[in-house]
């Protein structure tokens, strides 16, 4: 009898702790996320610089597979006014969007700022100011002027100083009103996507060409945050950081482990451990092994470039928060004698010689790289605090393709499934301090065009007005806000 009680009273505890579970707590921020080049179209208007992405898909047909451009997409550079009606309705406590920096900056560098996109983005984010919702801001979603890719982008140590002017004059114009900055978005994919020729510019030099362009990329966010540290969080006290793309790596068989540390080393800590660790400098063991290799290939020095130690402290503790975008997850194990490594980024870390797989009850919706695994993402959160400690996390990007319809049931259980890990993180002590769903609407998917959809909200591509239509999607996520938990029915009348 006694001991039935027992029973009964732990299993009240057991549904009354689920309960508490499943609320956010006060101060979590909820938002919806977007990038310049996906969504703006307006490619030539005004005094519009052309972008990396602009010339790769005027100059080498096939390179995005539906053969569509970013010209024109969803055309927000002229119905921001729709963007602000959707965003509203949703109910978003911030919106995360990106500059486009030829359309600030038309030749990439500050000599001449175009008041056309000193226009735009002020009405944006004025029209987001008073509607409630804070704007996130990103200095750099991809689009790089291709004037200064002309120069070499990435691998020129001289872009440190064109991200510097650039990012300047961004906090010059829109400090006093934007709090919260992203540097870059995911470094991995500015540097090793676009050197194995997955994003524009679509070169292949990944070997020479991805580890310079790390470094710089570091030493530019560096040299932006140091700025706005010094010159203008005194003033506004706003906050920066820089955005990393993750996929939660674990081993396949319990002899993976050593090659899954090095693989996430490689893939993800060379843009993390130099920024987020107390030590700063490239991850320890990735530098080892690259310095090993290096000889071993005959190069007089590592093709990691050496960081000296002004550098090293340059990029050390460059941030105010940790940004994270998360997705999906692979199991490592090594490549095989004889075997060909992949040739994308999620099939492969071939510079370790790691093969990245998936597990058979990781489905797929929309996107065949996107595996649904949800409880990666808690390990993710709690892999971050054991490298790099107690800091404060904001999802910057979590979300999935689904197929091209309203009813996008799965889409509603891929954010219902990812918040409850975000939640079981919280409760495991982390600091998740928000979470930003990508995206706010169907837009412009890089190499898949527009058969790739990660919106919220449905675009007519086919309508000039380019008409925004809530998903199921959007009004599970505008319920999971207003009532800042996960208690809401999620059969939705549509
Ligand atoms: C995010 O990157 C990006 O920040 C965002 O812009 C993007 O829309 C979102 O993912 C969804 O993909 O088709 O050959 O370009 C996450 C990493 C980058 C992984 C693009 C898939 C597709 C390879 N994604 N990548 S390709």
């Amino acid at each position: 009898m006694c001991s039935r009680a027992v029973v009964i009273v732990l299993a009240l505890t057991r549904a009354l702790e689920v309960a508490c579970l499943k609320n956010f707590p006060p101060g979590f921020r909820f938002g919806a996320a977007s990038a310049a080049y996906q969504i703006e179209g307006g490619w030539n208007v005004s005094d519009k610089g052309e972008s990396i992405w602009d010339h790769i898909v005027h100059t080498r047909p096939g390179f995005v597979a539906d053969l569509s451009t970013g010209d024109e997409a969803c055309d927000s550079y002229h119905l921001w006014e729709e963007d602000l009606k959707i965003l509203e309705e949703l109910g978003v406590d911030f919106y995360r969007f990106s500059i486009s920096w030829p359309r600030l900056l038309p030749n990439g560098f500050s000599n001449h700022i175009s008041e056309d996109g000193c226009r735009y983005y002020s009405a944006l984010i004025d029209g987001l100011l008073a509607r409630g919702i804070a704007p996130v801001v990103t200095l750099y979603h991809w689009d790089l002027p291709q004037n200064l890719q002309n120069l070499g982008g990435w691998t020129n140590p001289l872009v440190v100083e064109w991200f510097a002017d650039y990012a300047r004059v961004a906090f010059f114009l829109f400090a006093d009103r934007v709090n919260t900055w992203i540097t870059i978005n995911e470094p991995c994919f500015v540097c090793d996507g676009a050197y194995r020729d997955i994003i524009a510019p679509g070169l292949k030099d990944h070997e020479i060409g991805a580890l310079l362009c790390t470094k710089h990329v570091l030493l530019a966010h560096a040299v932006a945050y140091r700025i706005y540290d010094e010159e203008y969080k005194p003033i506004y006290g706003g906050e920066v950081s820089i955005t990393n793309q993750e996929f939660w790596l674990e081993p396949k068989t319990e002899a993976d482990l050593e090659l899954t540390l090095l693989a996430r080393e490689y893939a993800f800590s060379r843009y993390t451990y130099p920024i987020f660790s107390a030590e700063g400098g490239w991850p320890p063991t990735l530098k080892a092994y690259m310095a090993r290799k290096s000889e071993q290939e005959g190069y007089p020095r590592s093709r990691l470039p050496a960081l000296t130690p002004e550098e090293i402290q340059m990029i050390k503790g460059s941030f105010d928060f940790f940004a994270l975008n998360h997705y999906t997850s692979r199991t490592v194990r090594a490549l095989k004698p004889g075997e060909q490594p992949g040739h994308y980024m999620f099939e492969s870390v071939e510079e370790v010689g790691a093969v990245l797989e998936s597990k058979e009850q990781w489905a797929s919706d929309g996107s065949e790289w996107l595996k649904v695994n949800p409880e990666g993402l808690r390990h993710n959160l709690n892999l971050t605090r054991q490298l790099y400690g107690d800091v404060r996390i904001l999802i910057t990007e979590n979300g999935c393709s689904s197929a091209d319809t309203l009813n996008d049931t799965g889409r509603v259980s891929y954010i219902r499934d990812y918040l409850e890990q975000v939640l079981l993180s919280i409760e495991d002590g982390i600091k998740v301090i928000g979470y930003t769903a990508w995206s706010l609407m169907d837009n412009f998917e890089w190499r898949d065009g527009y058969q790739t959809r990660f919106g919220l909200h449905a675009v007519d591509f086919t309508d000039p007005r380019r008409t925004r239509t809530a998903k199921a999607s959007a009004k599970y996520y505008r319920n999971v806000m207003r009532s800042r938990s996960l208690h809401v029915d999620h059969k939705i009348e549509l």
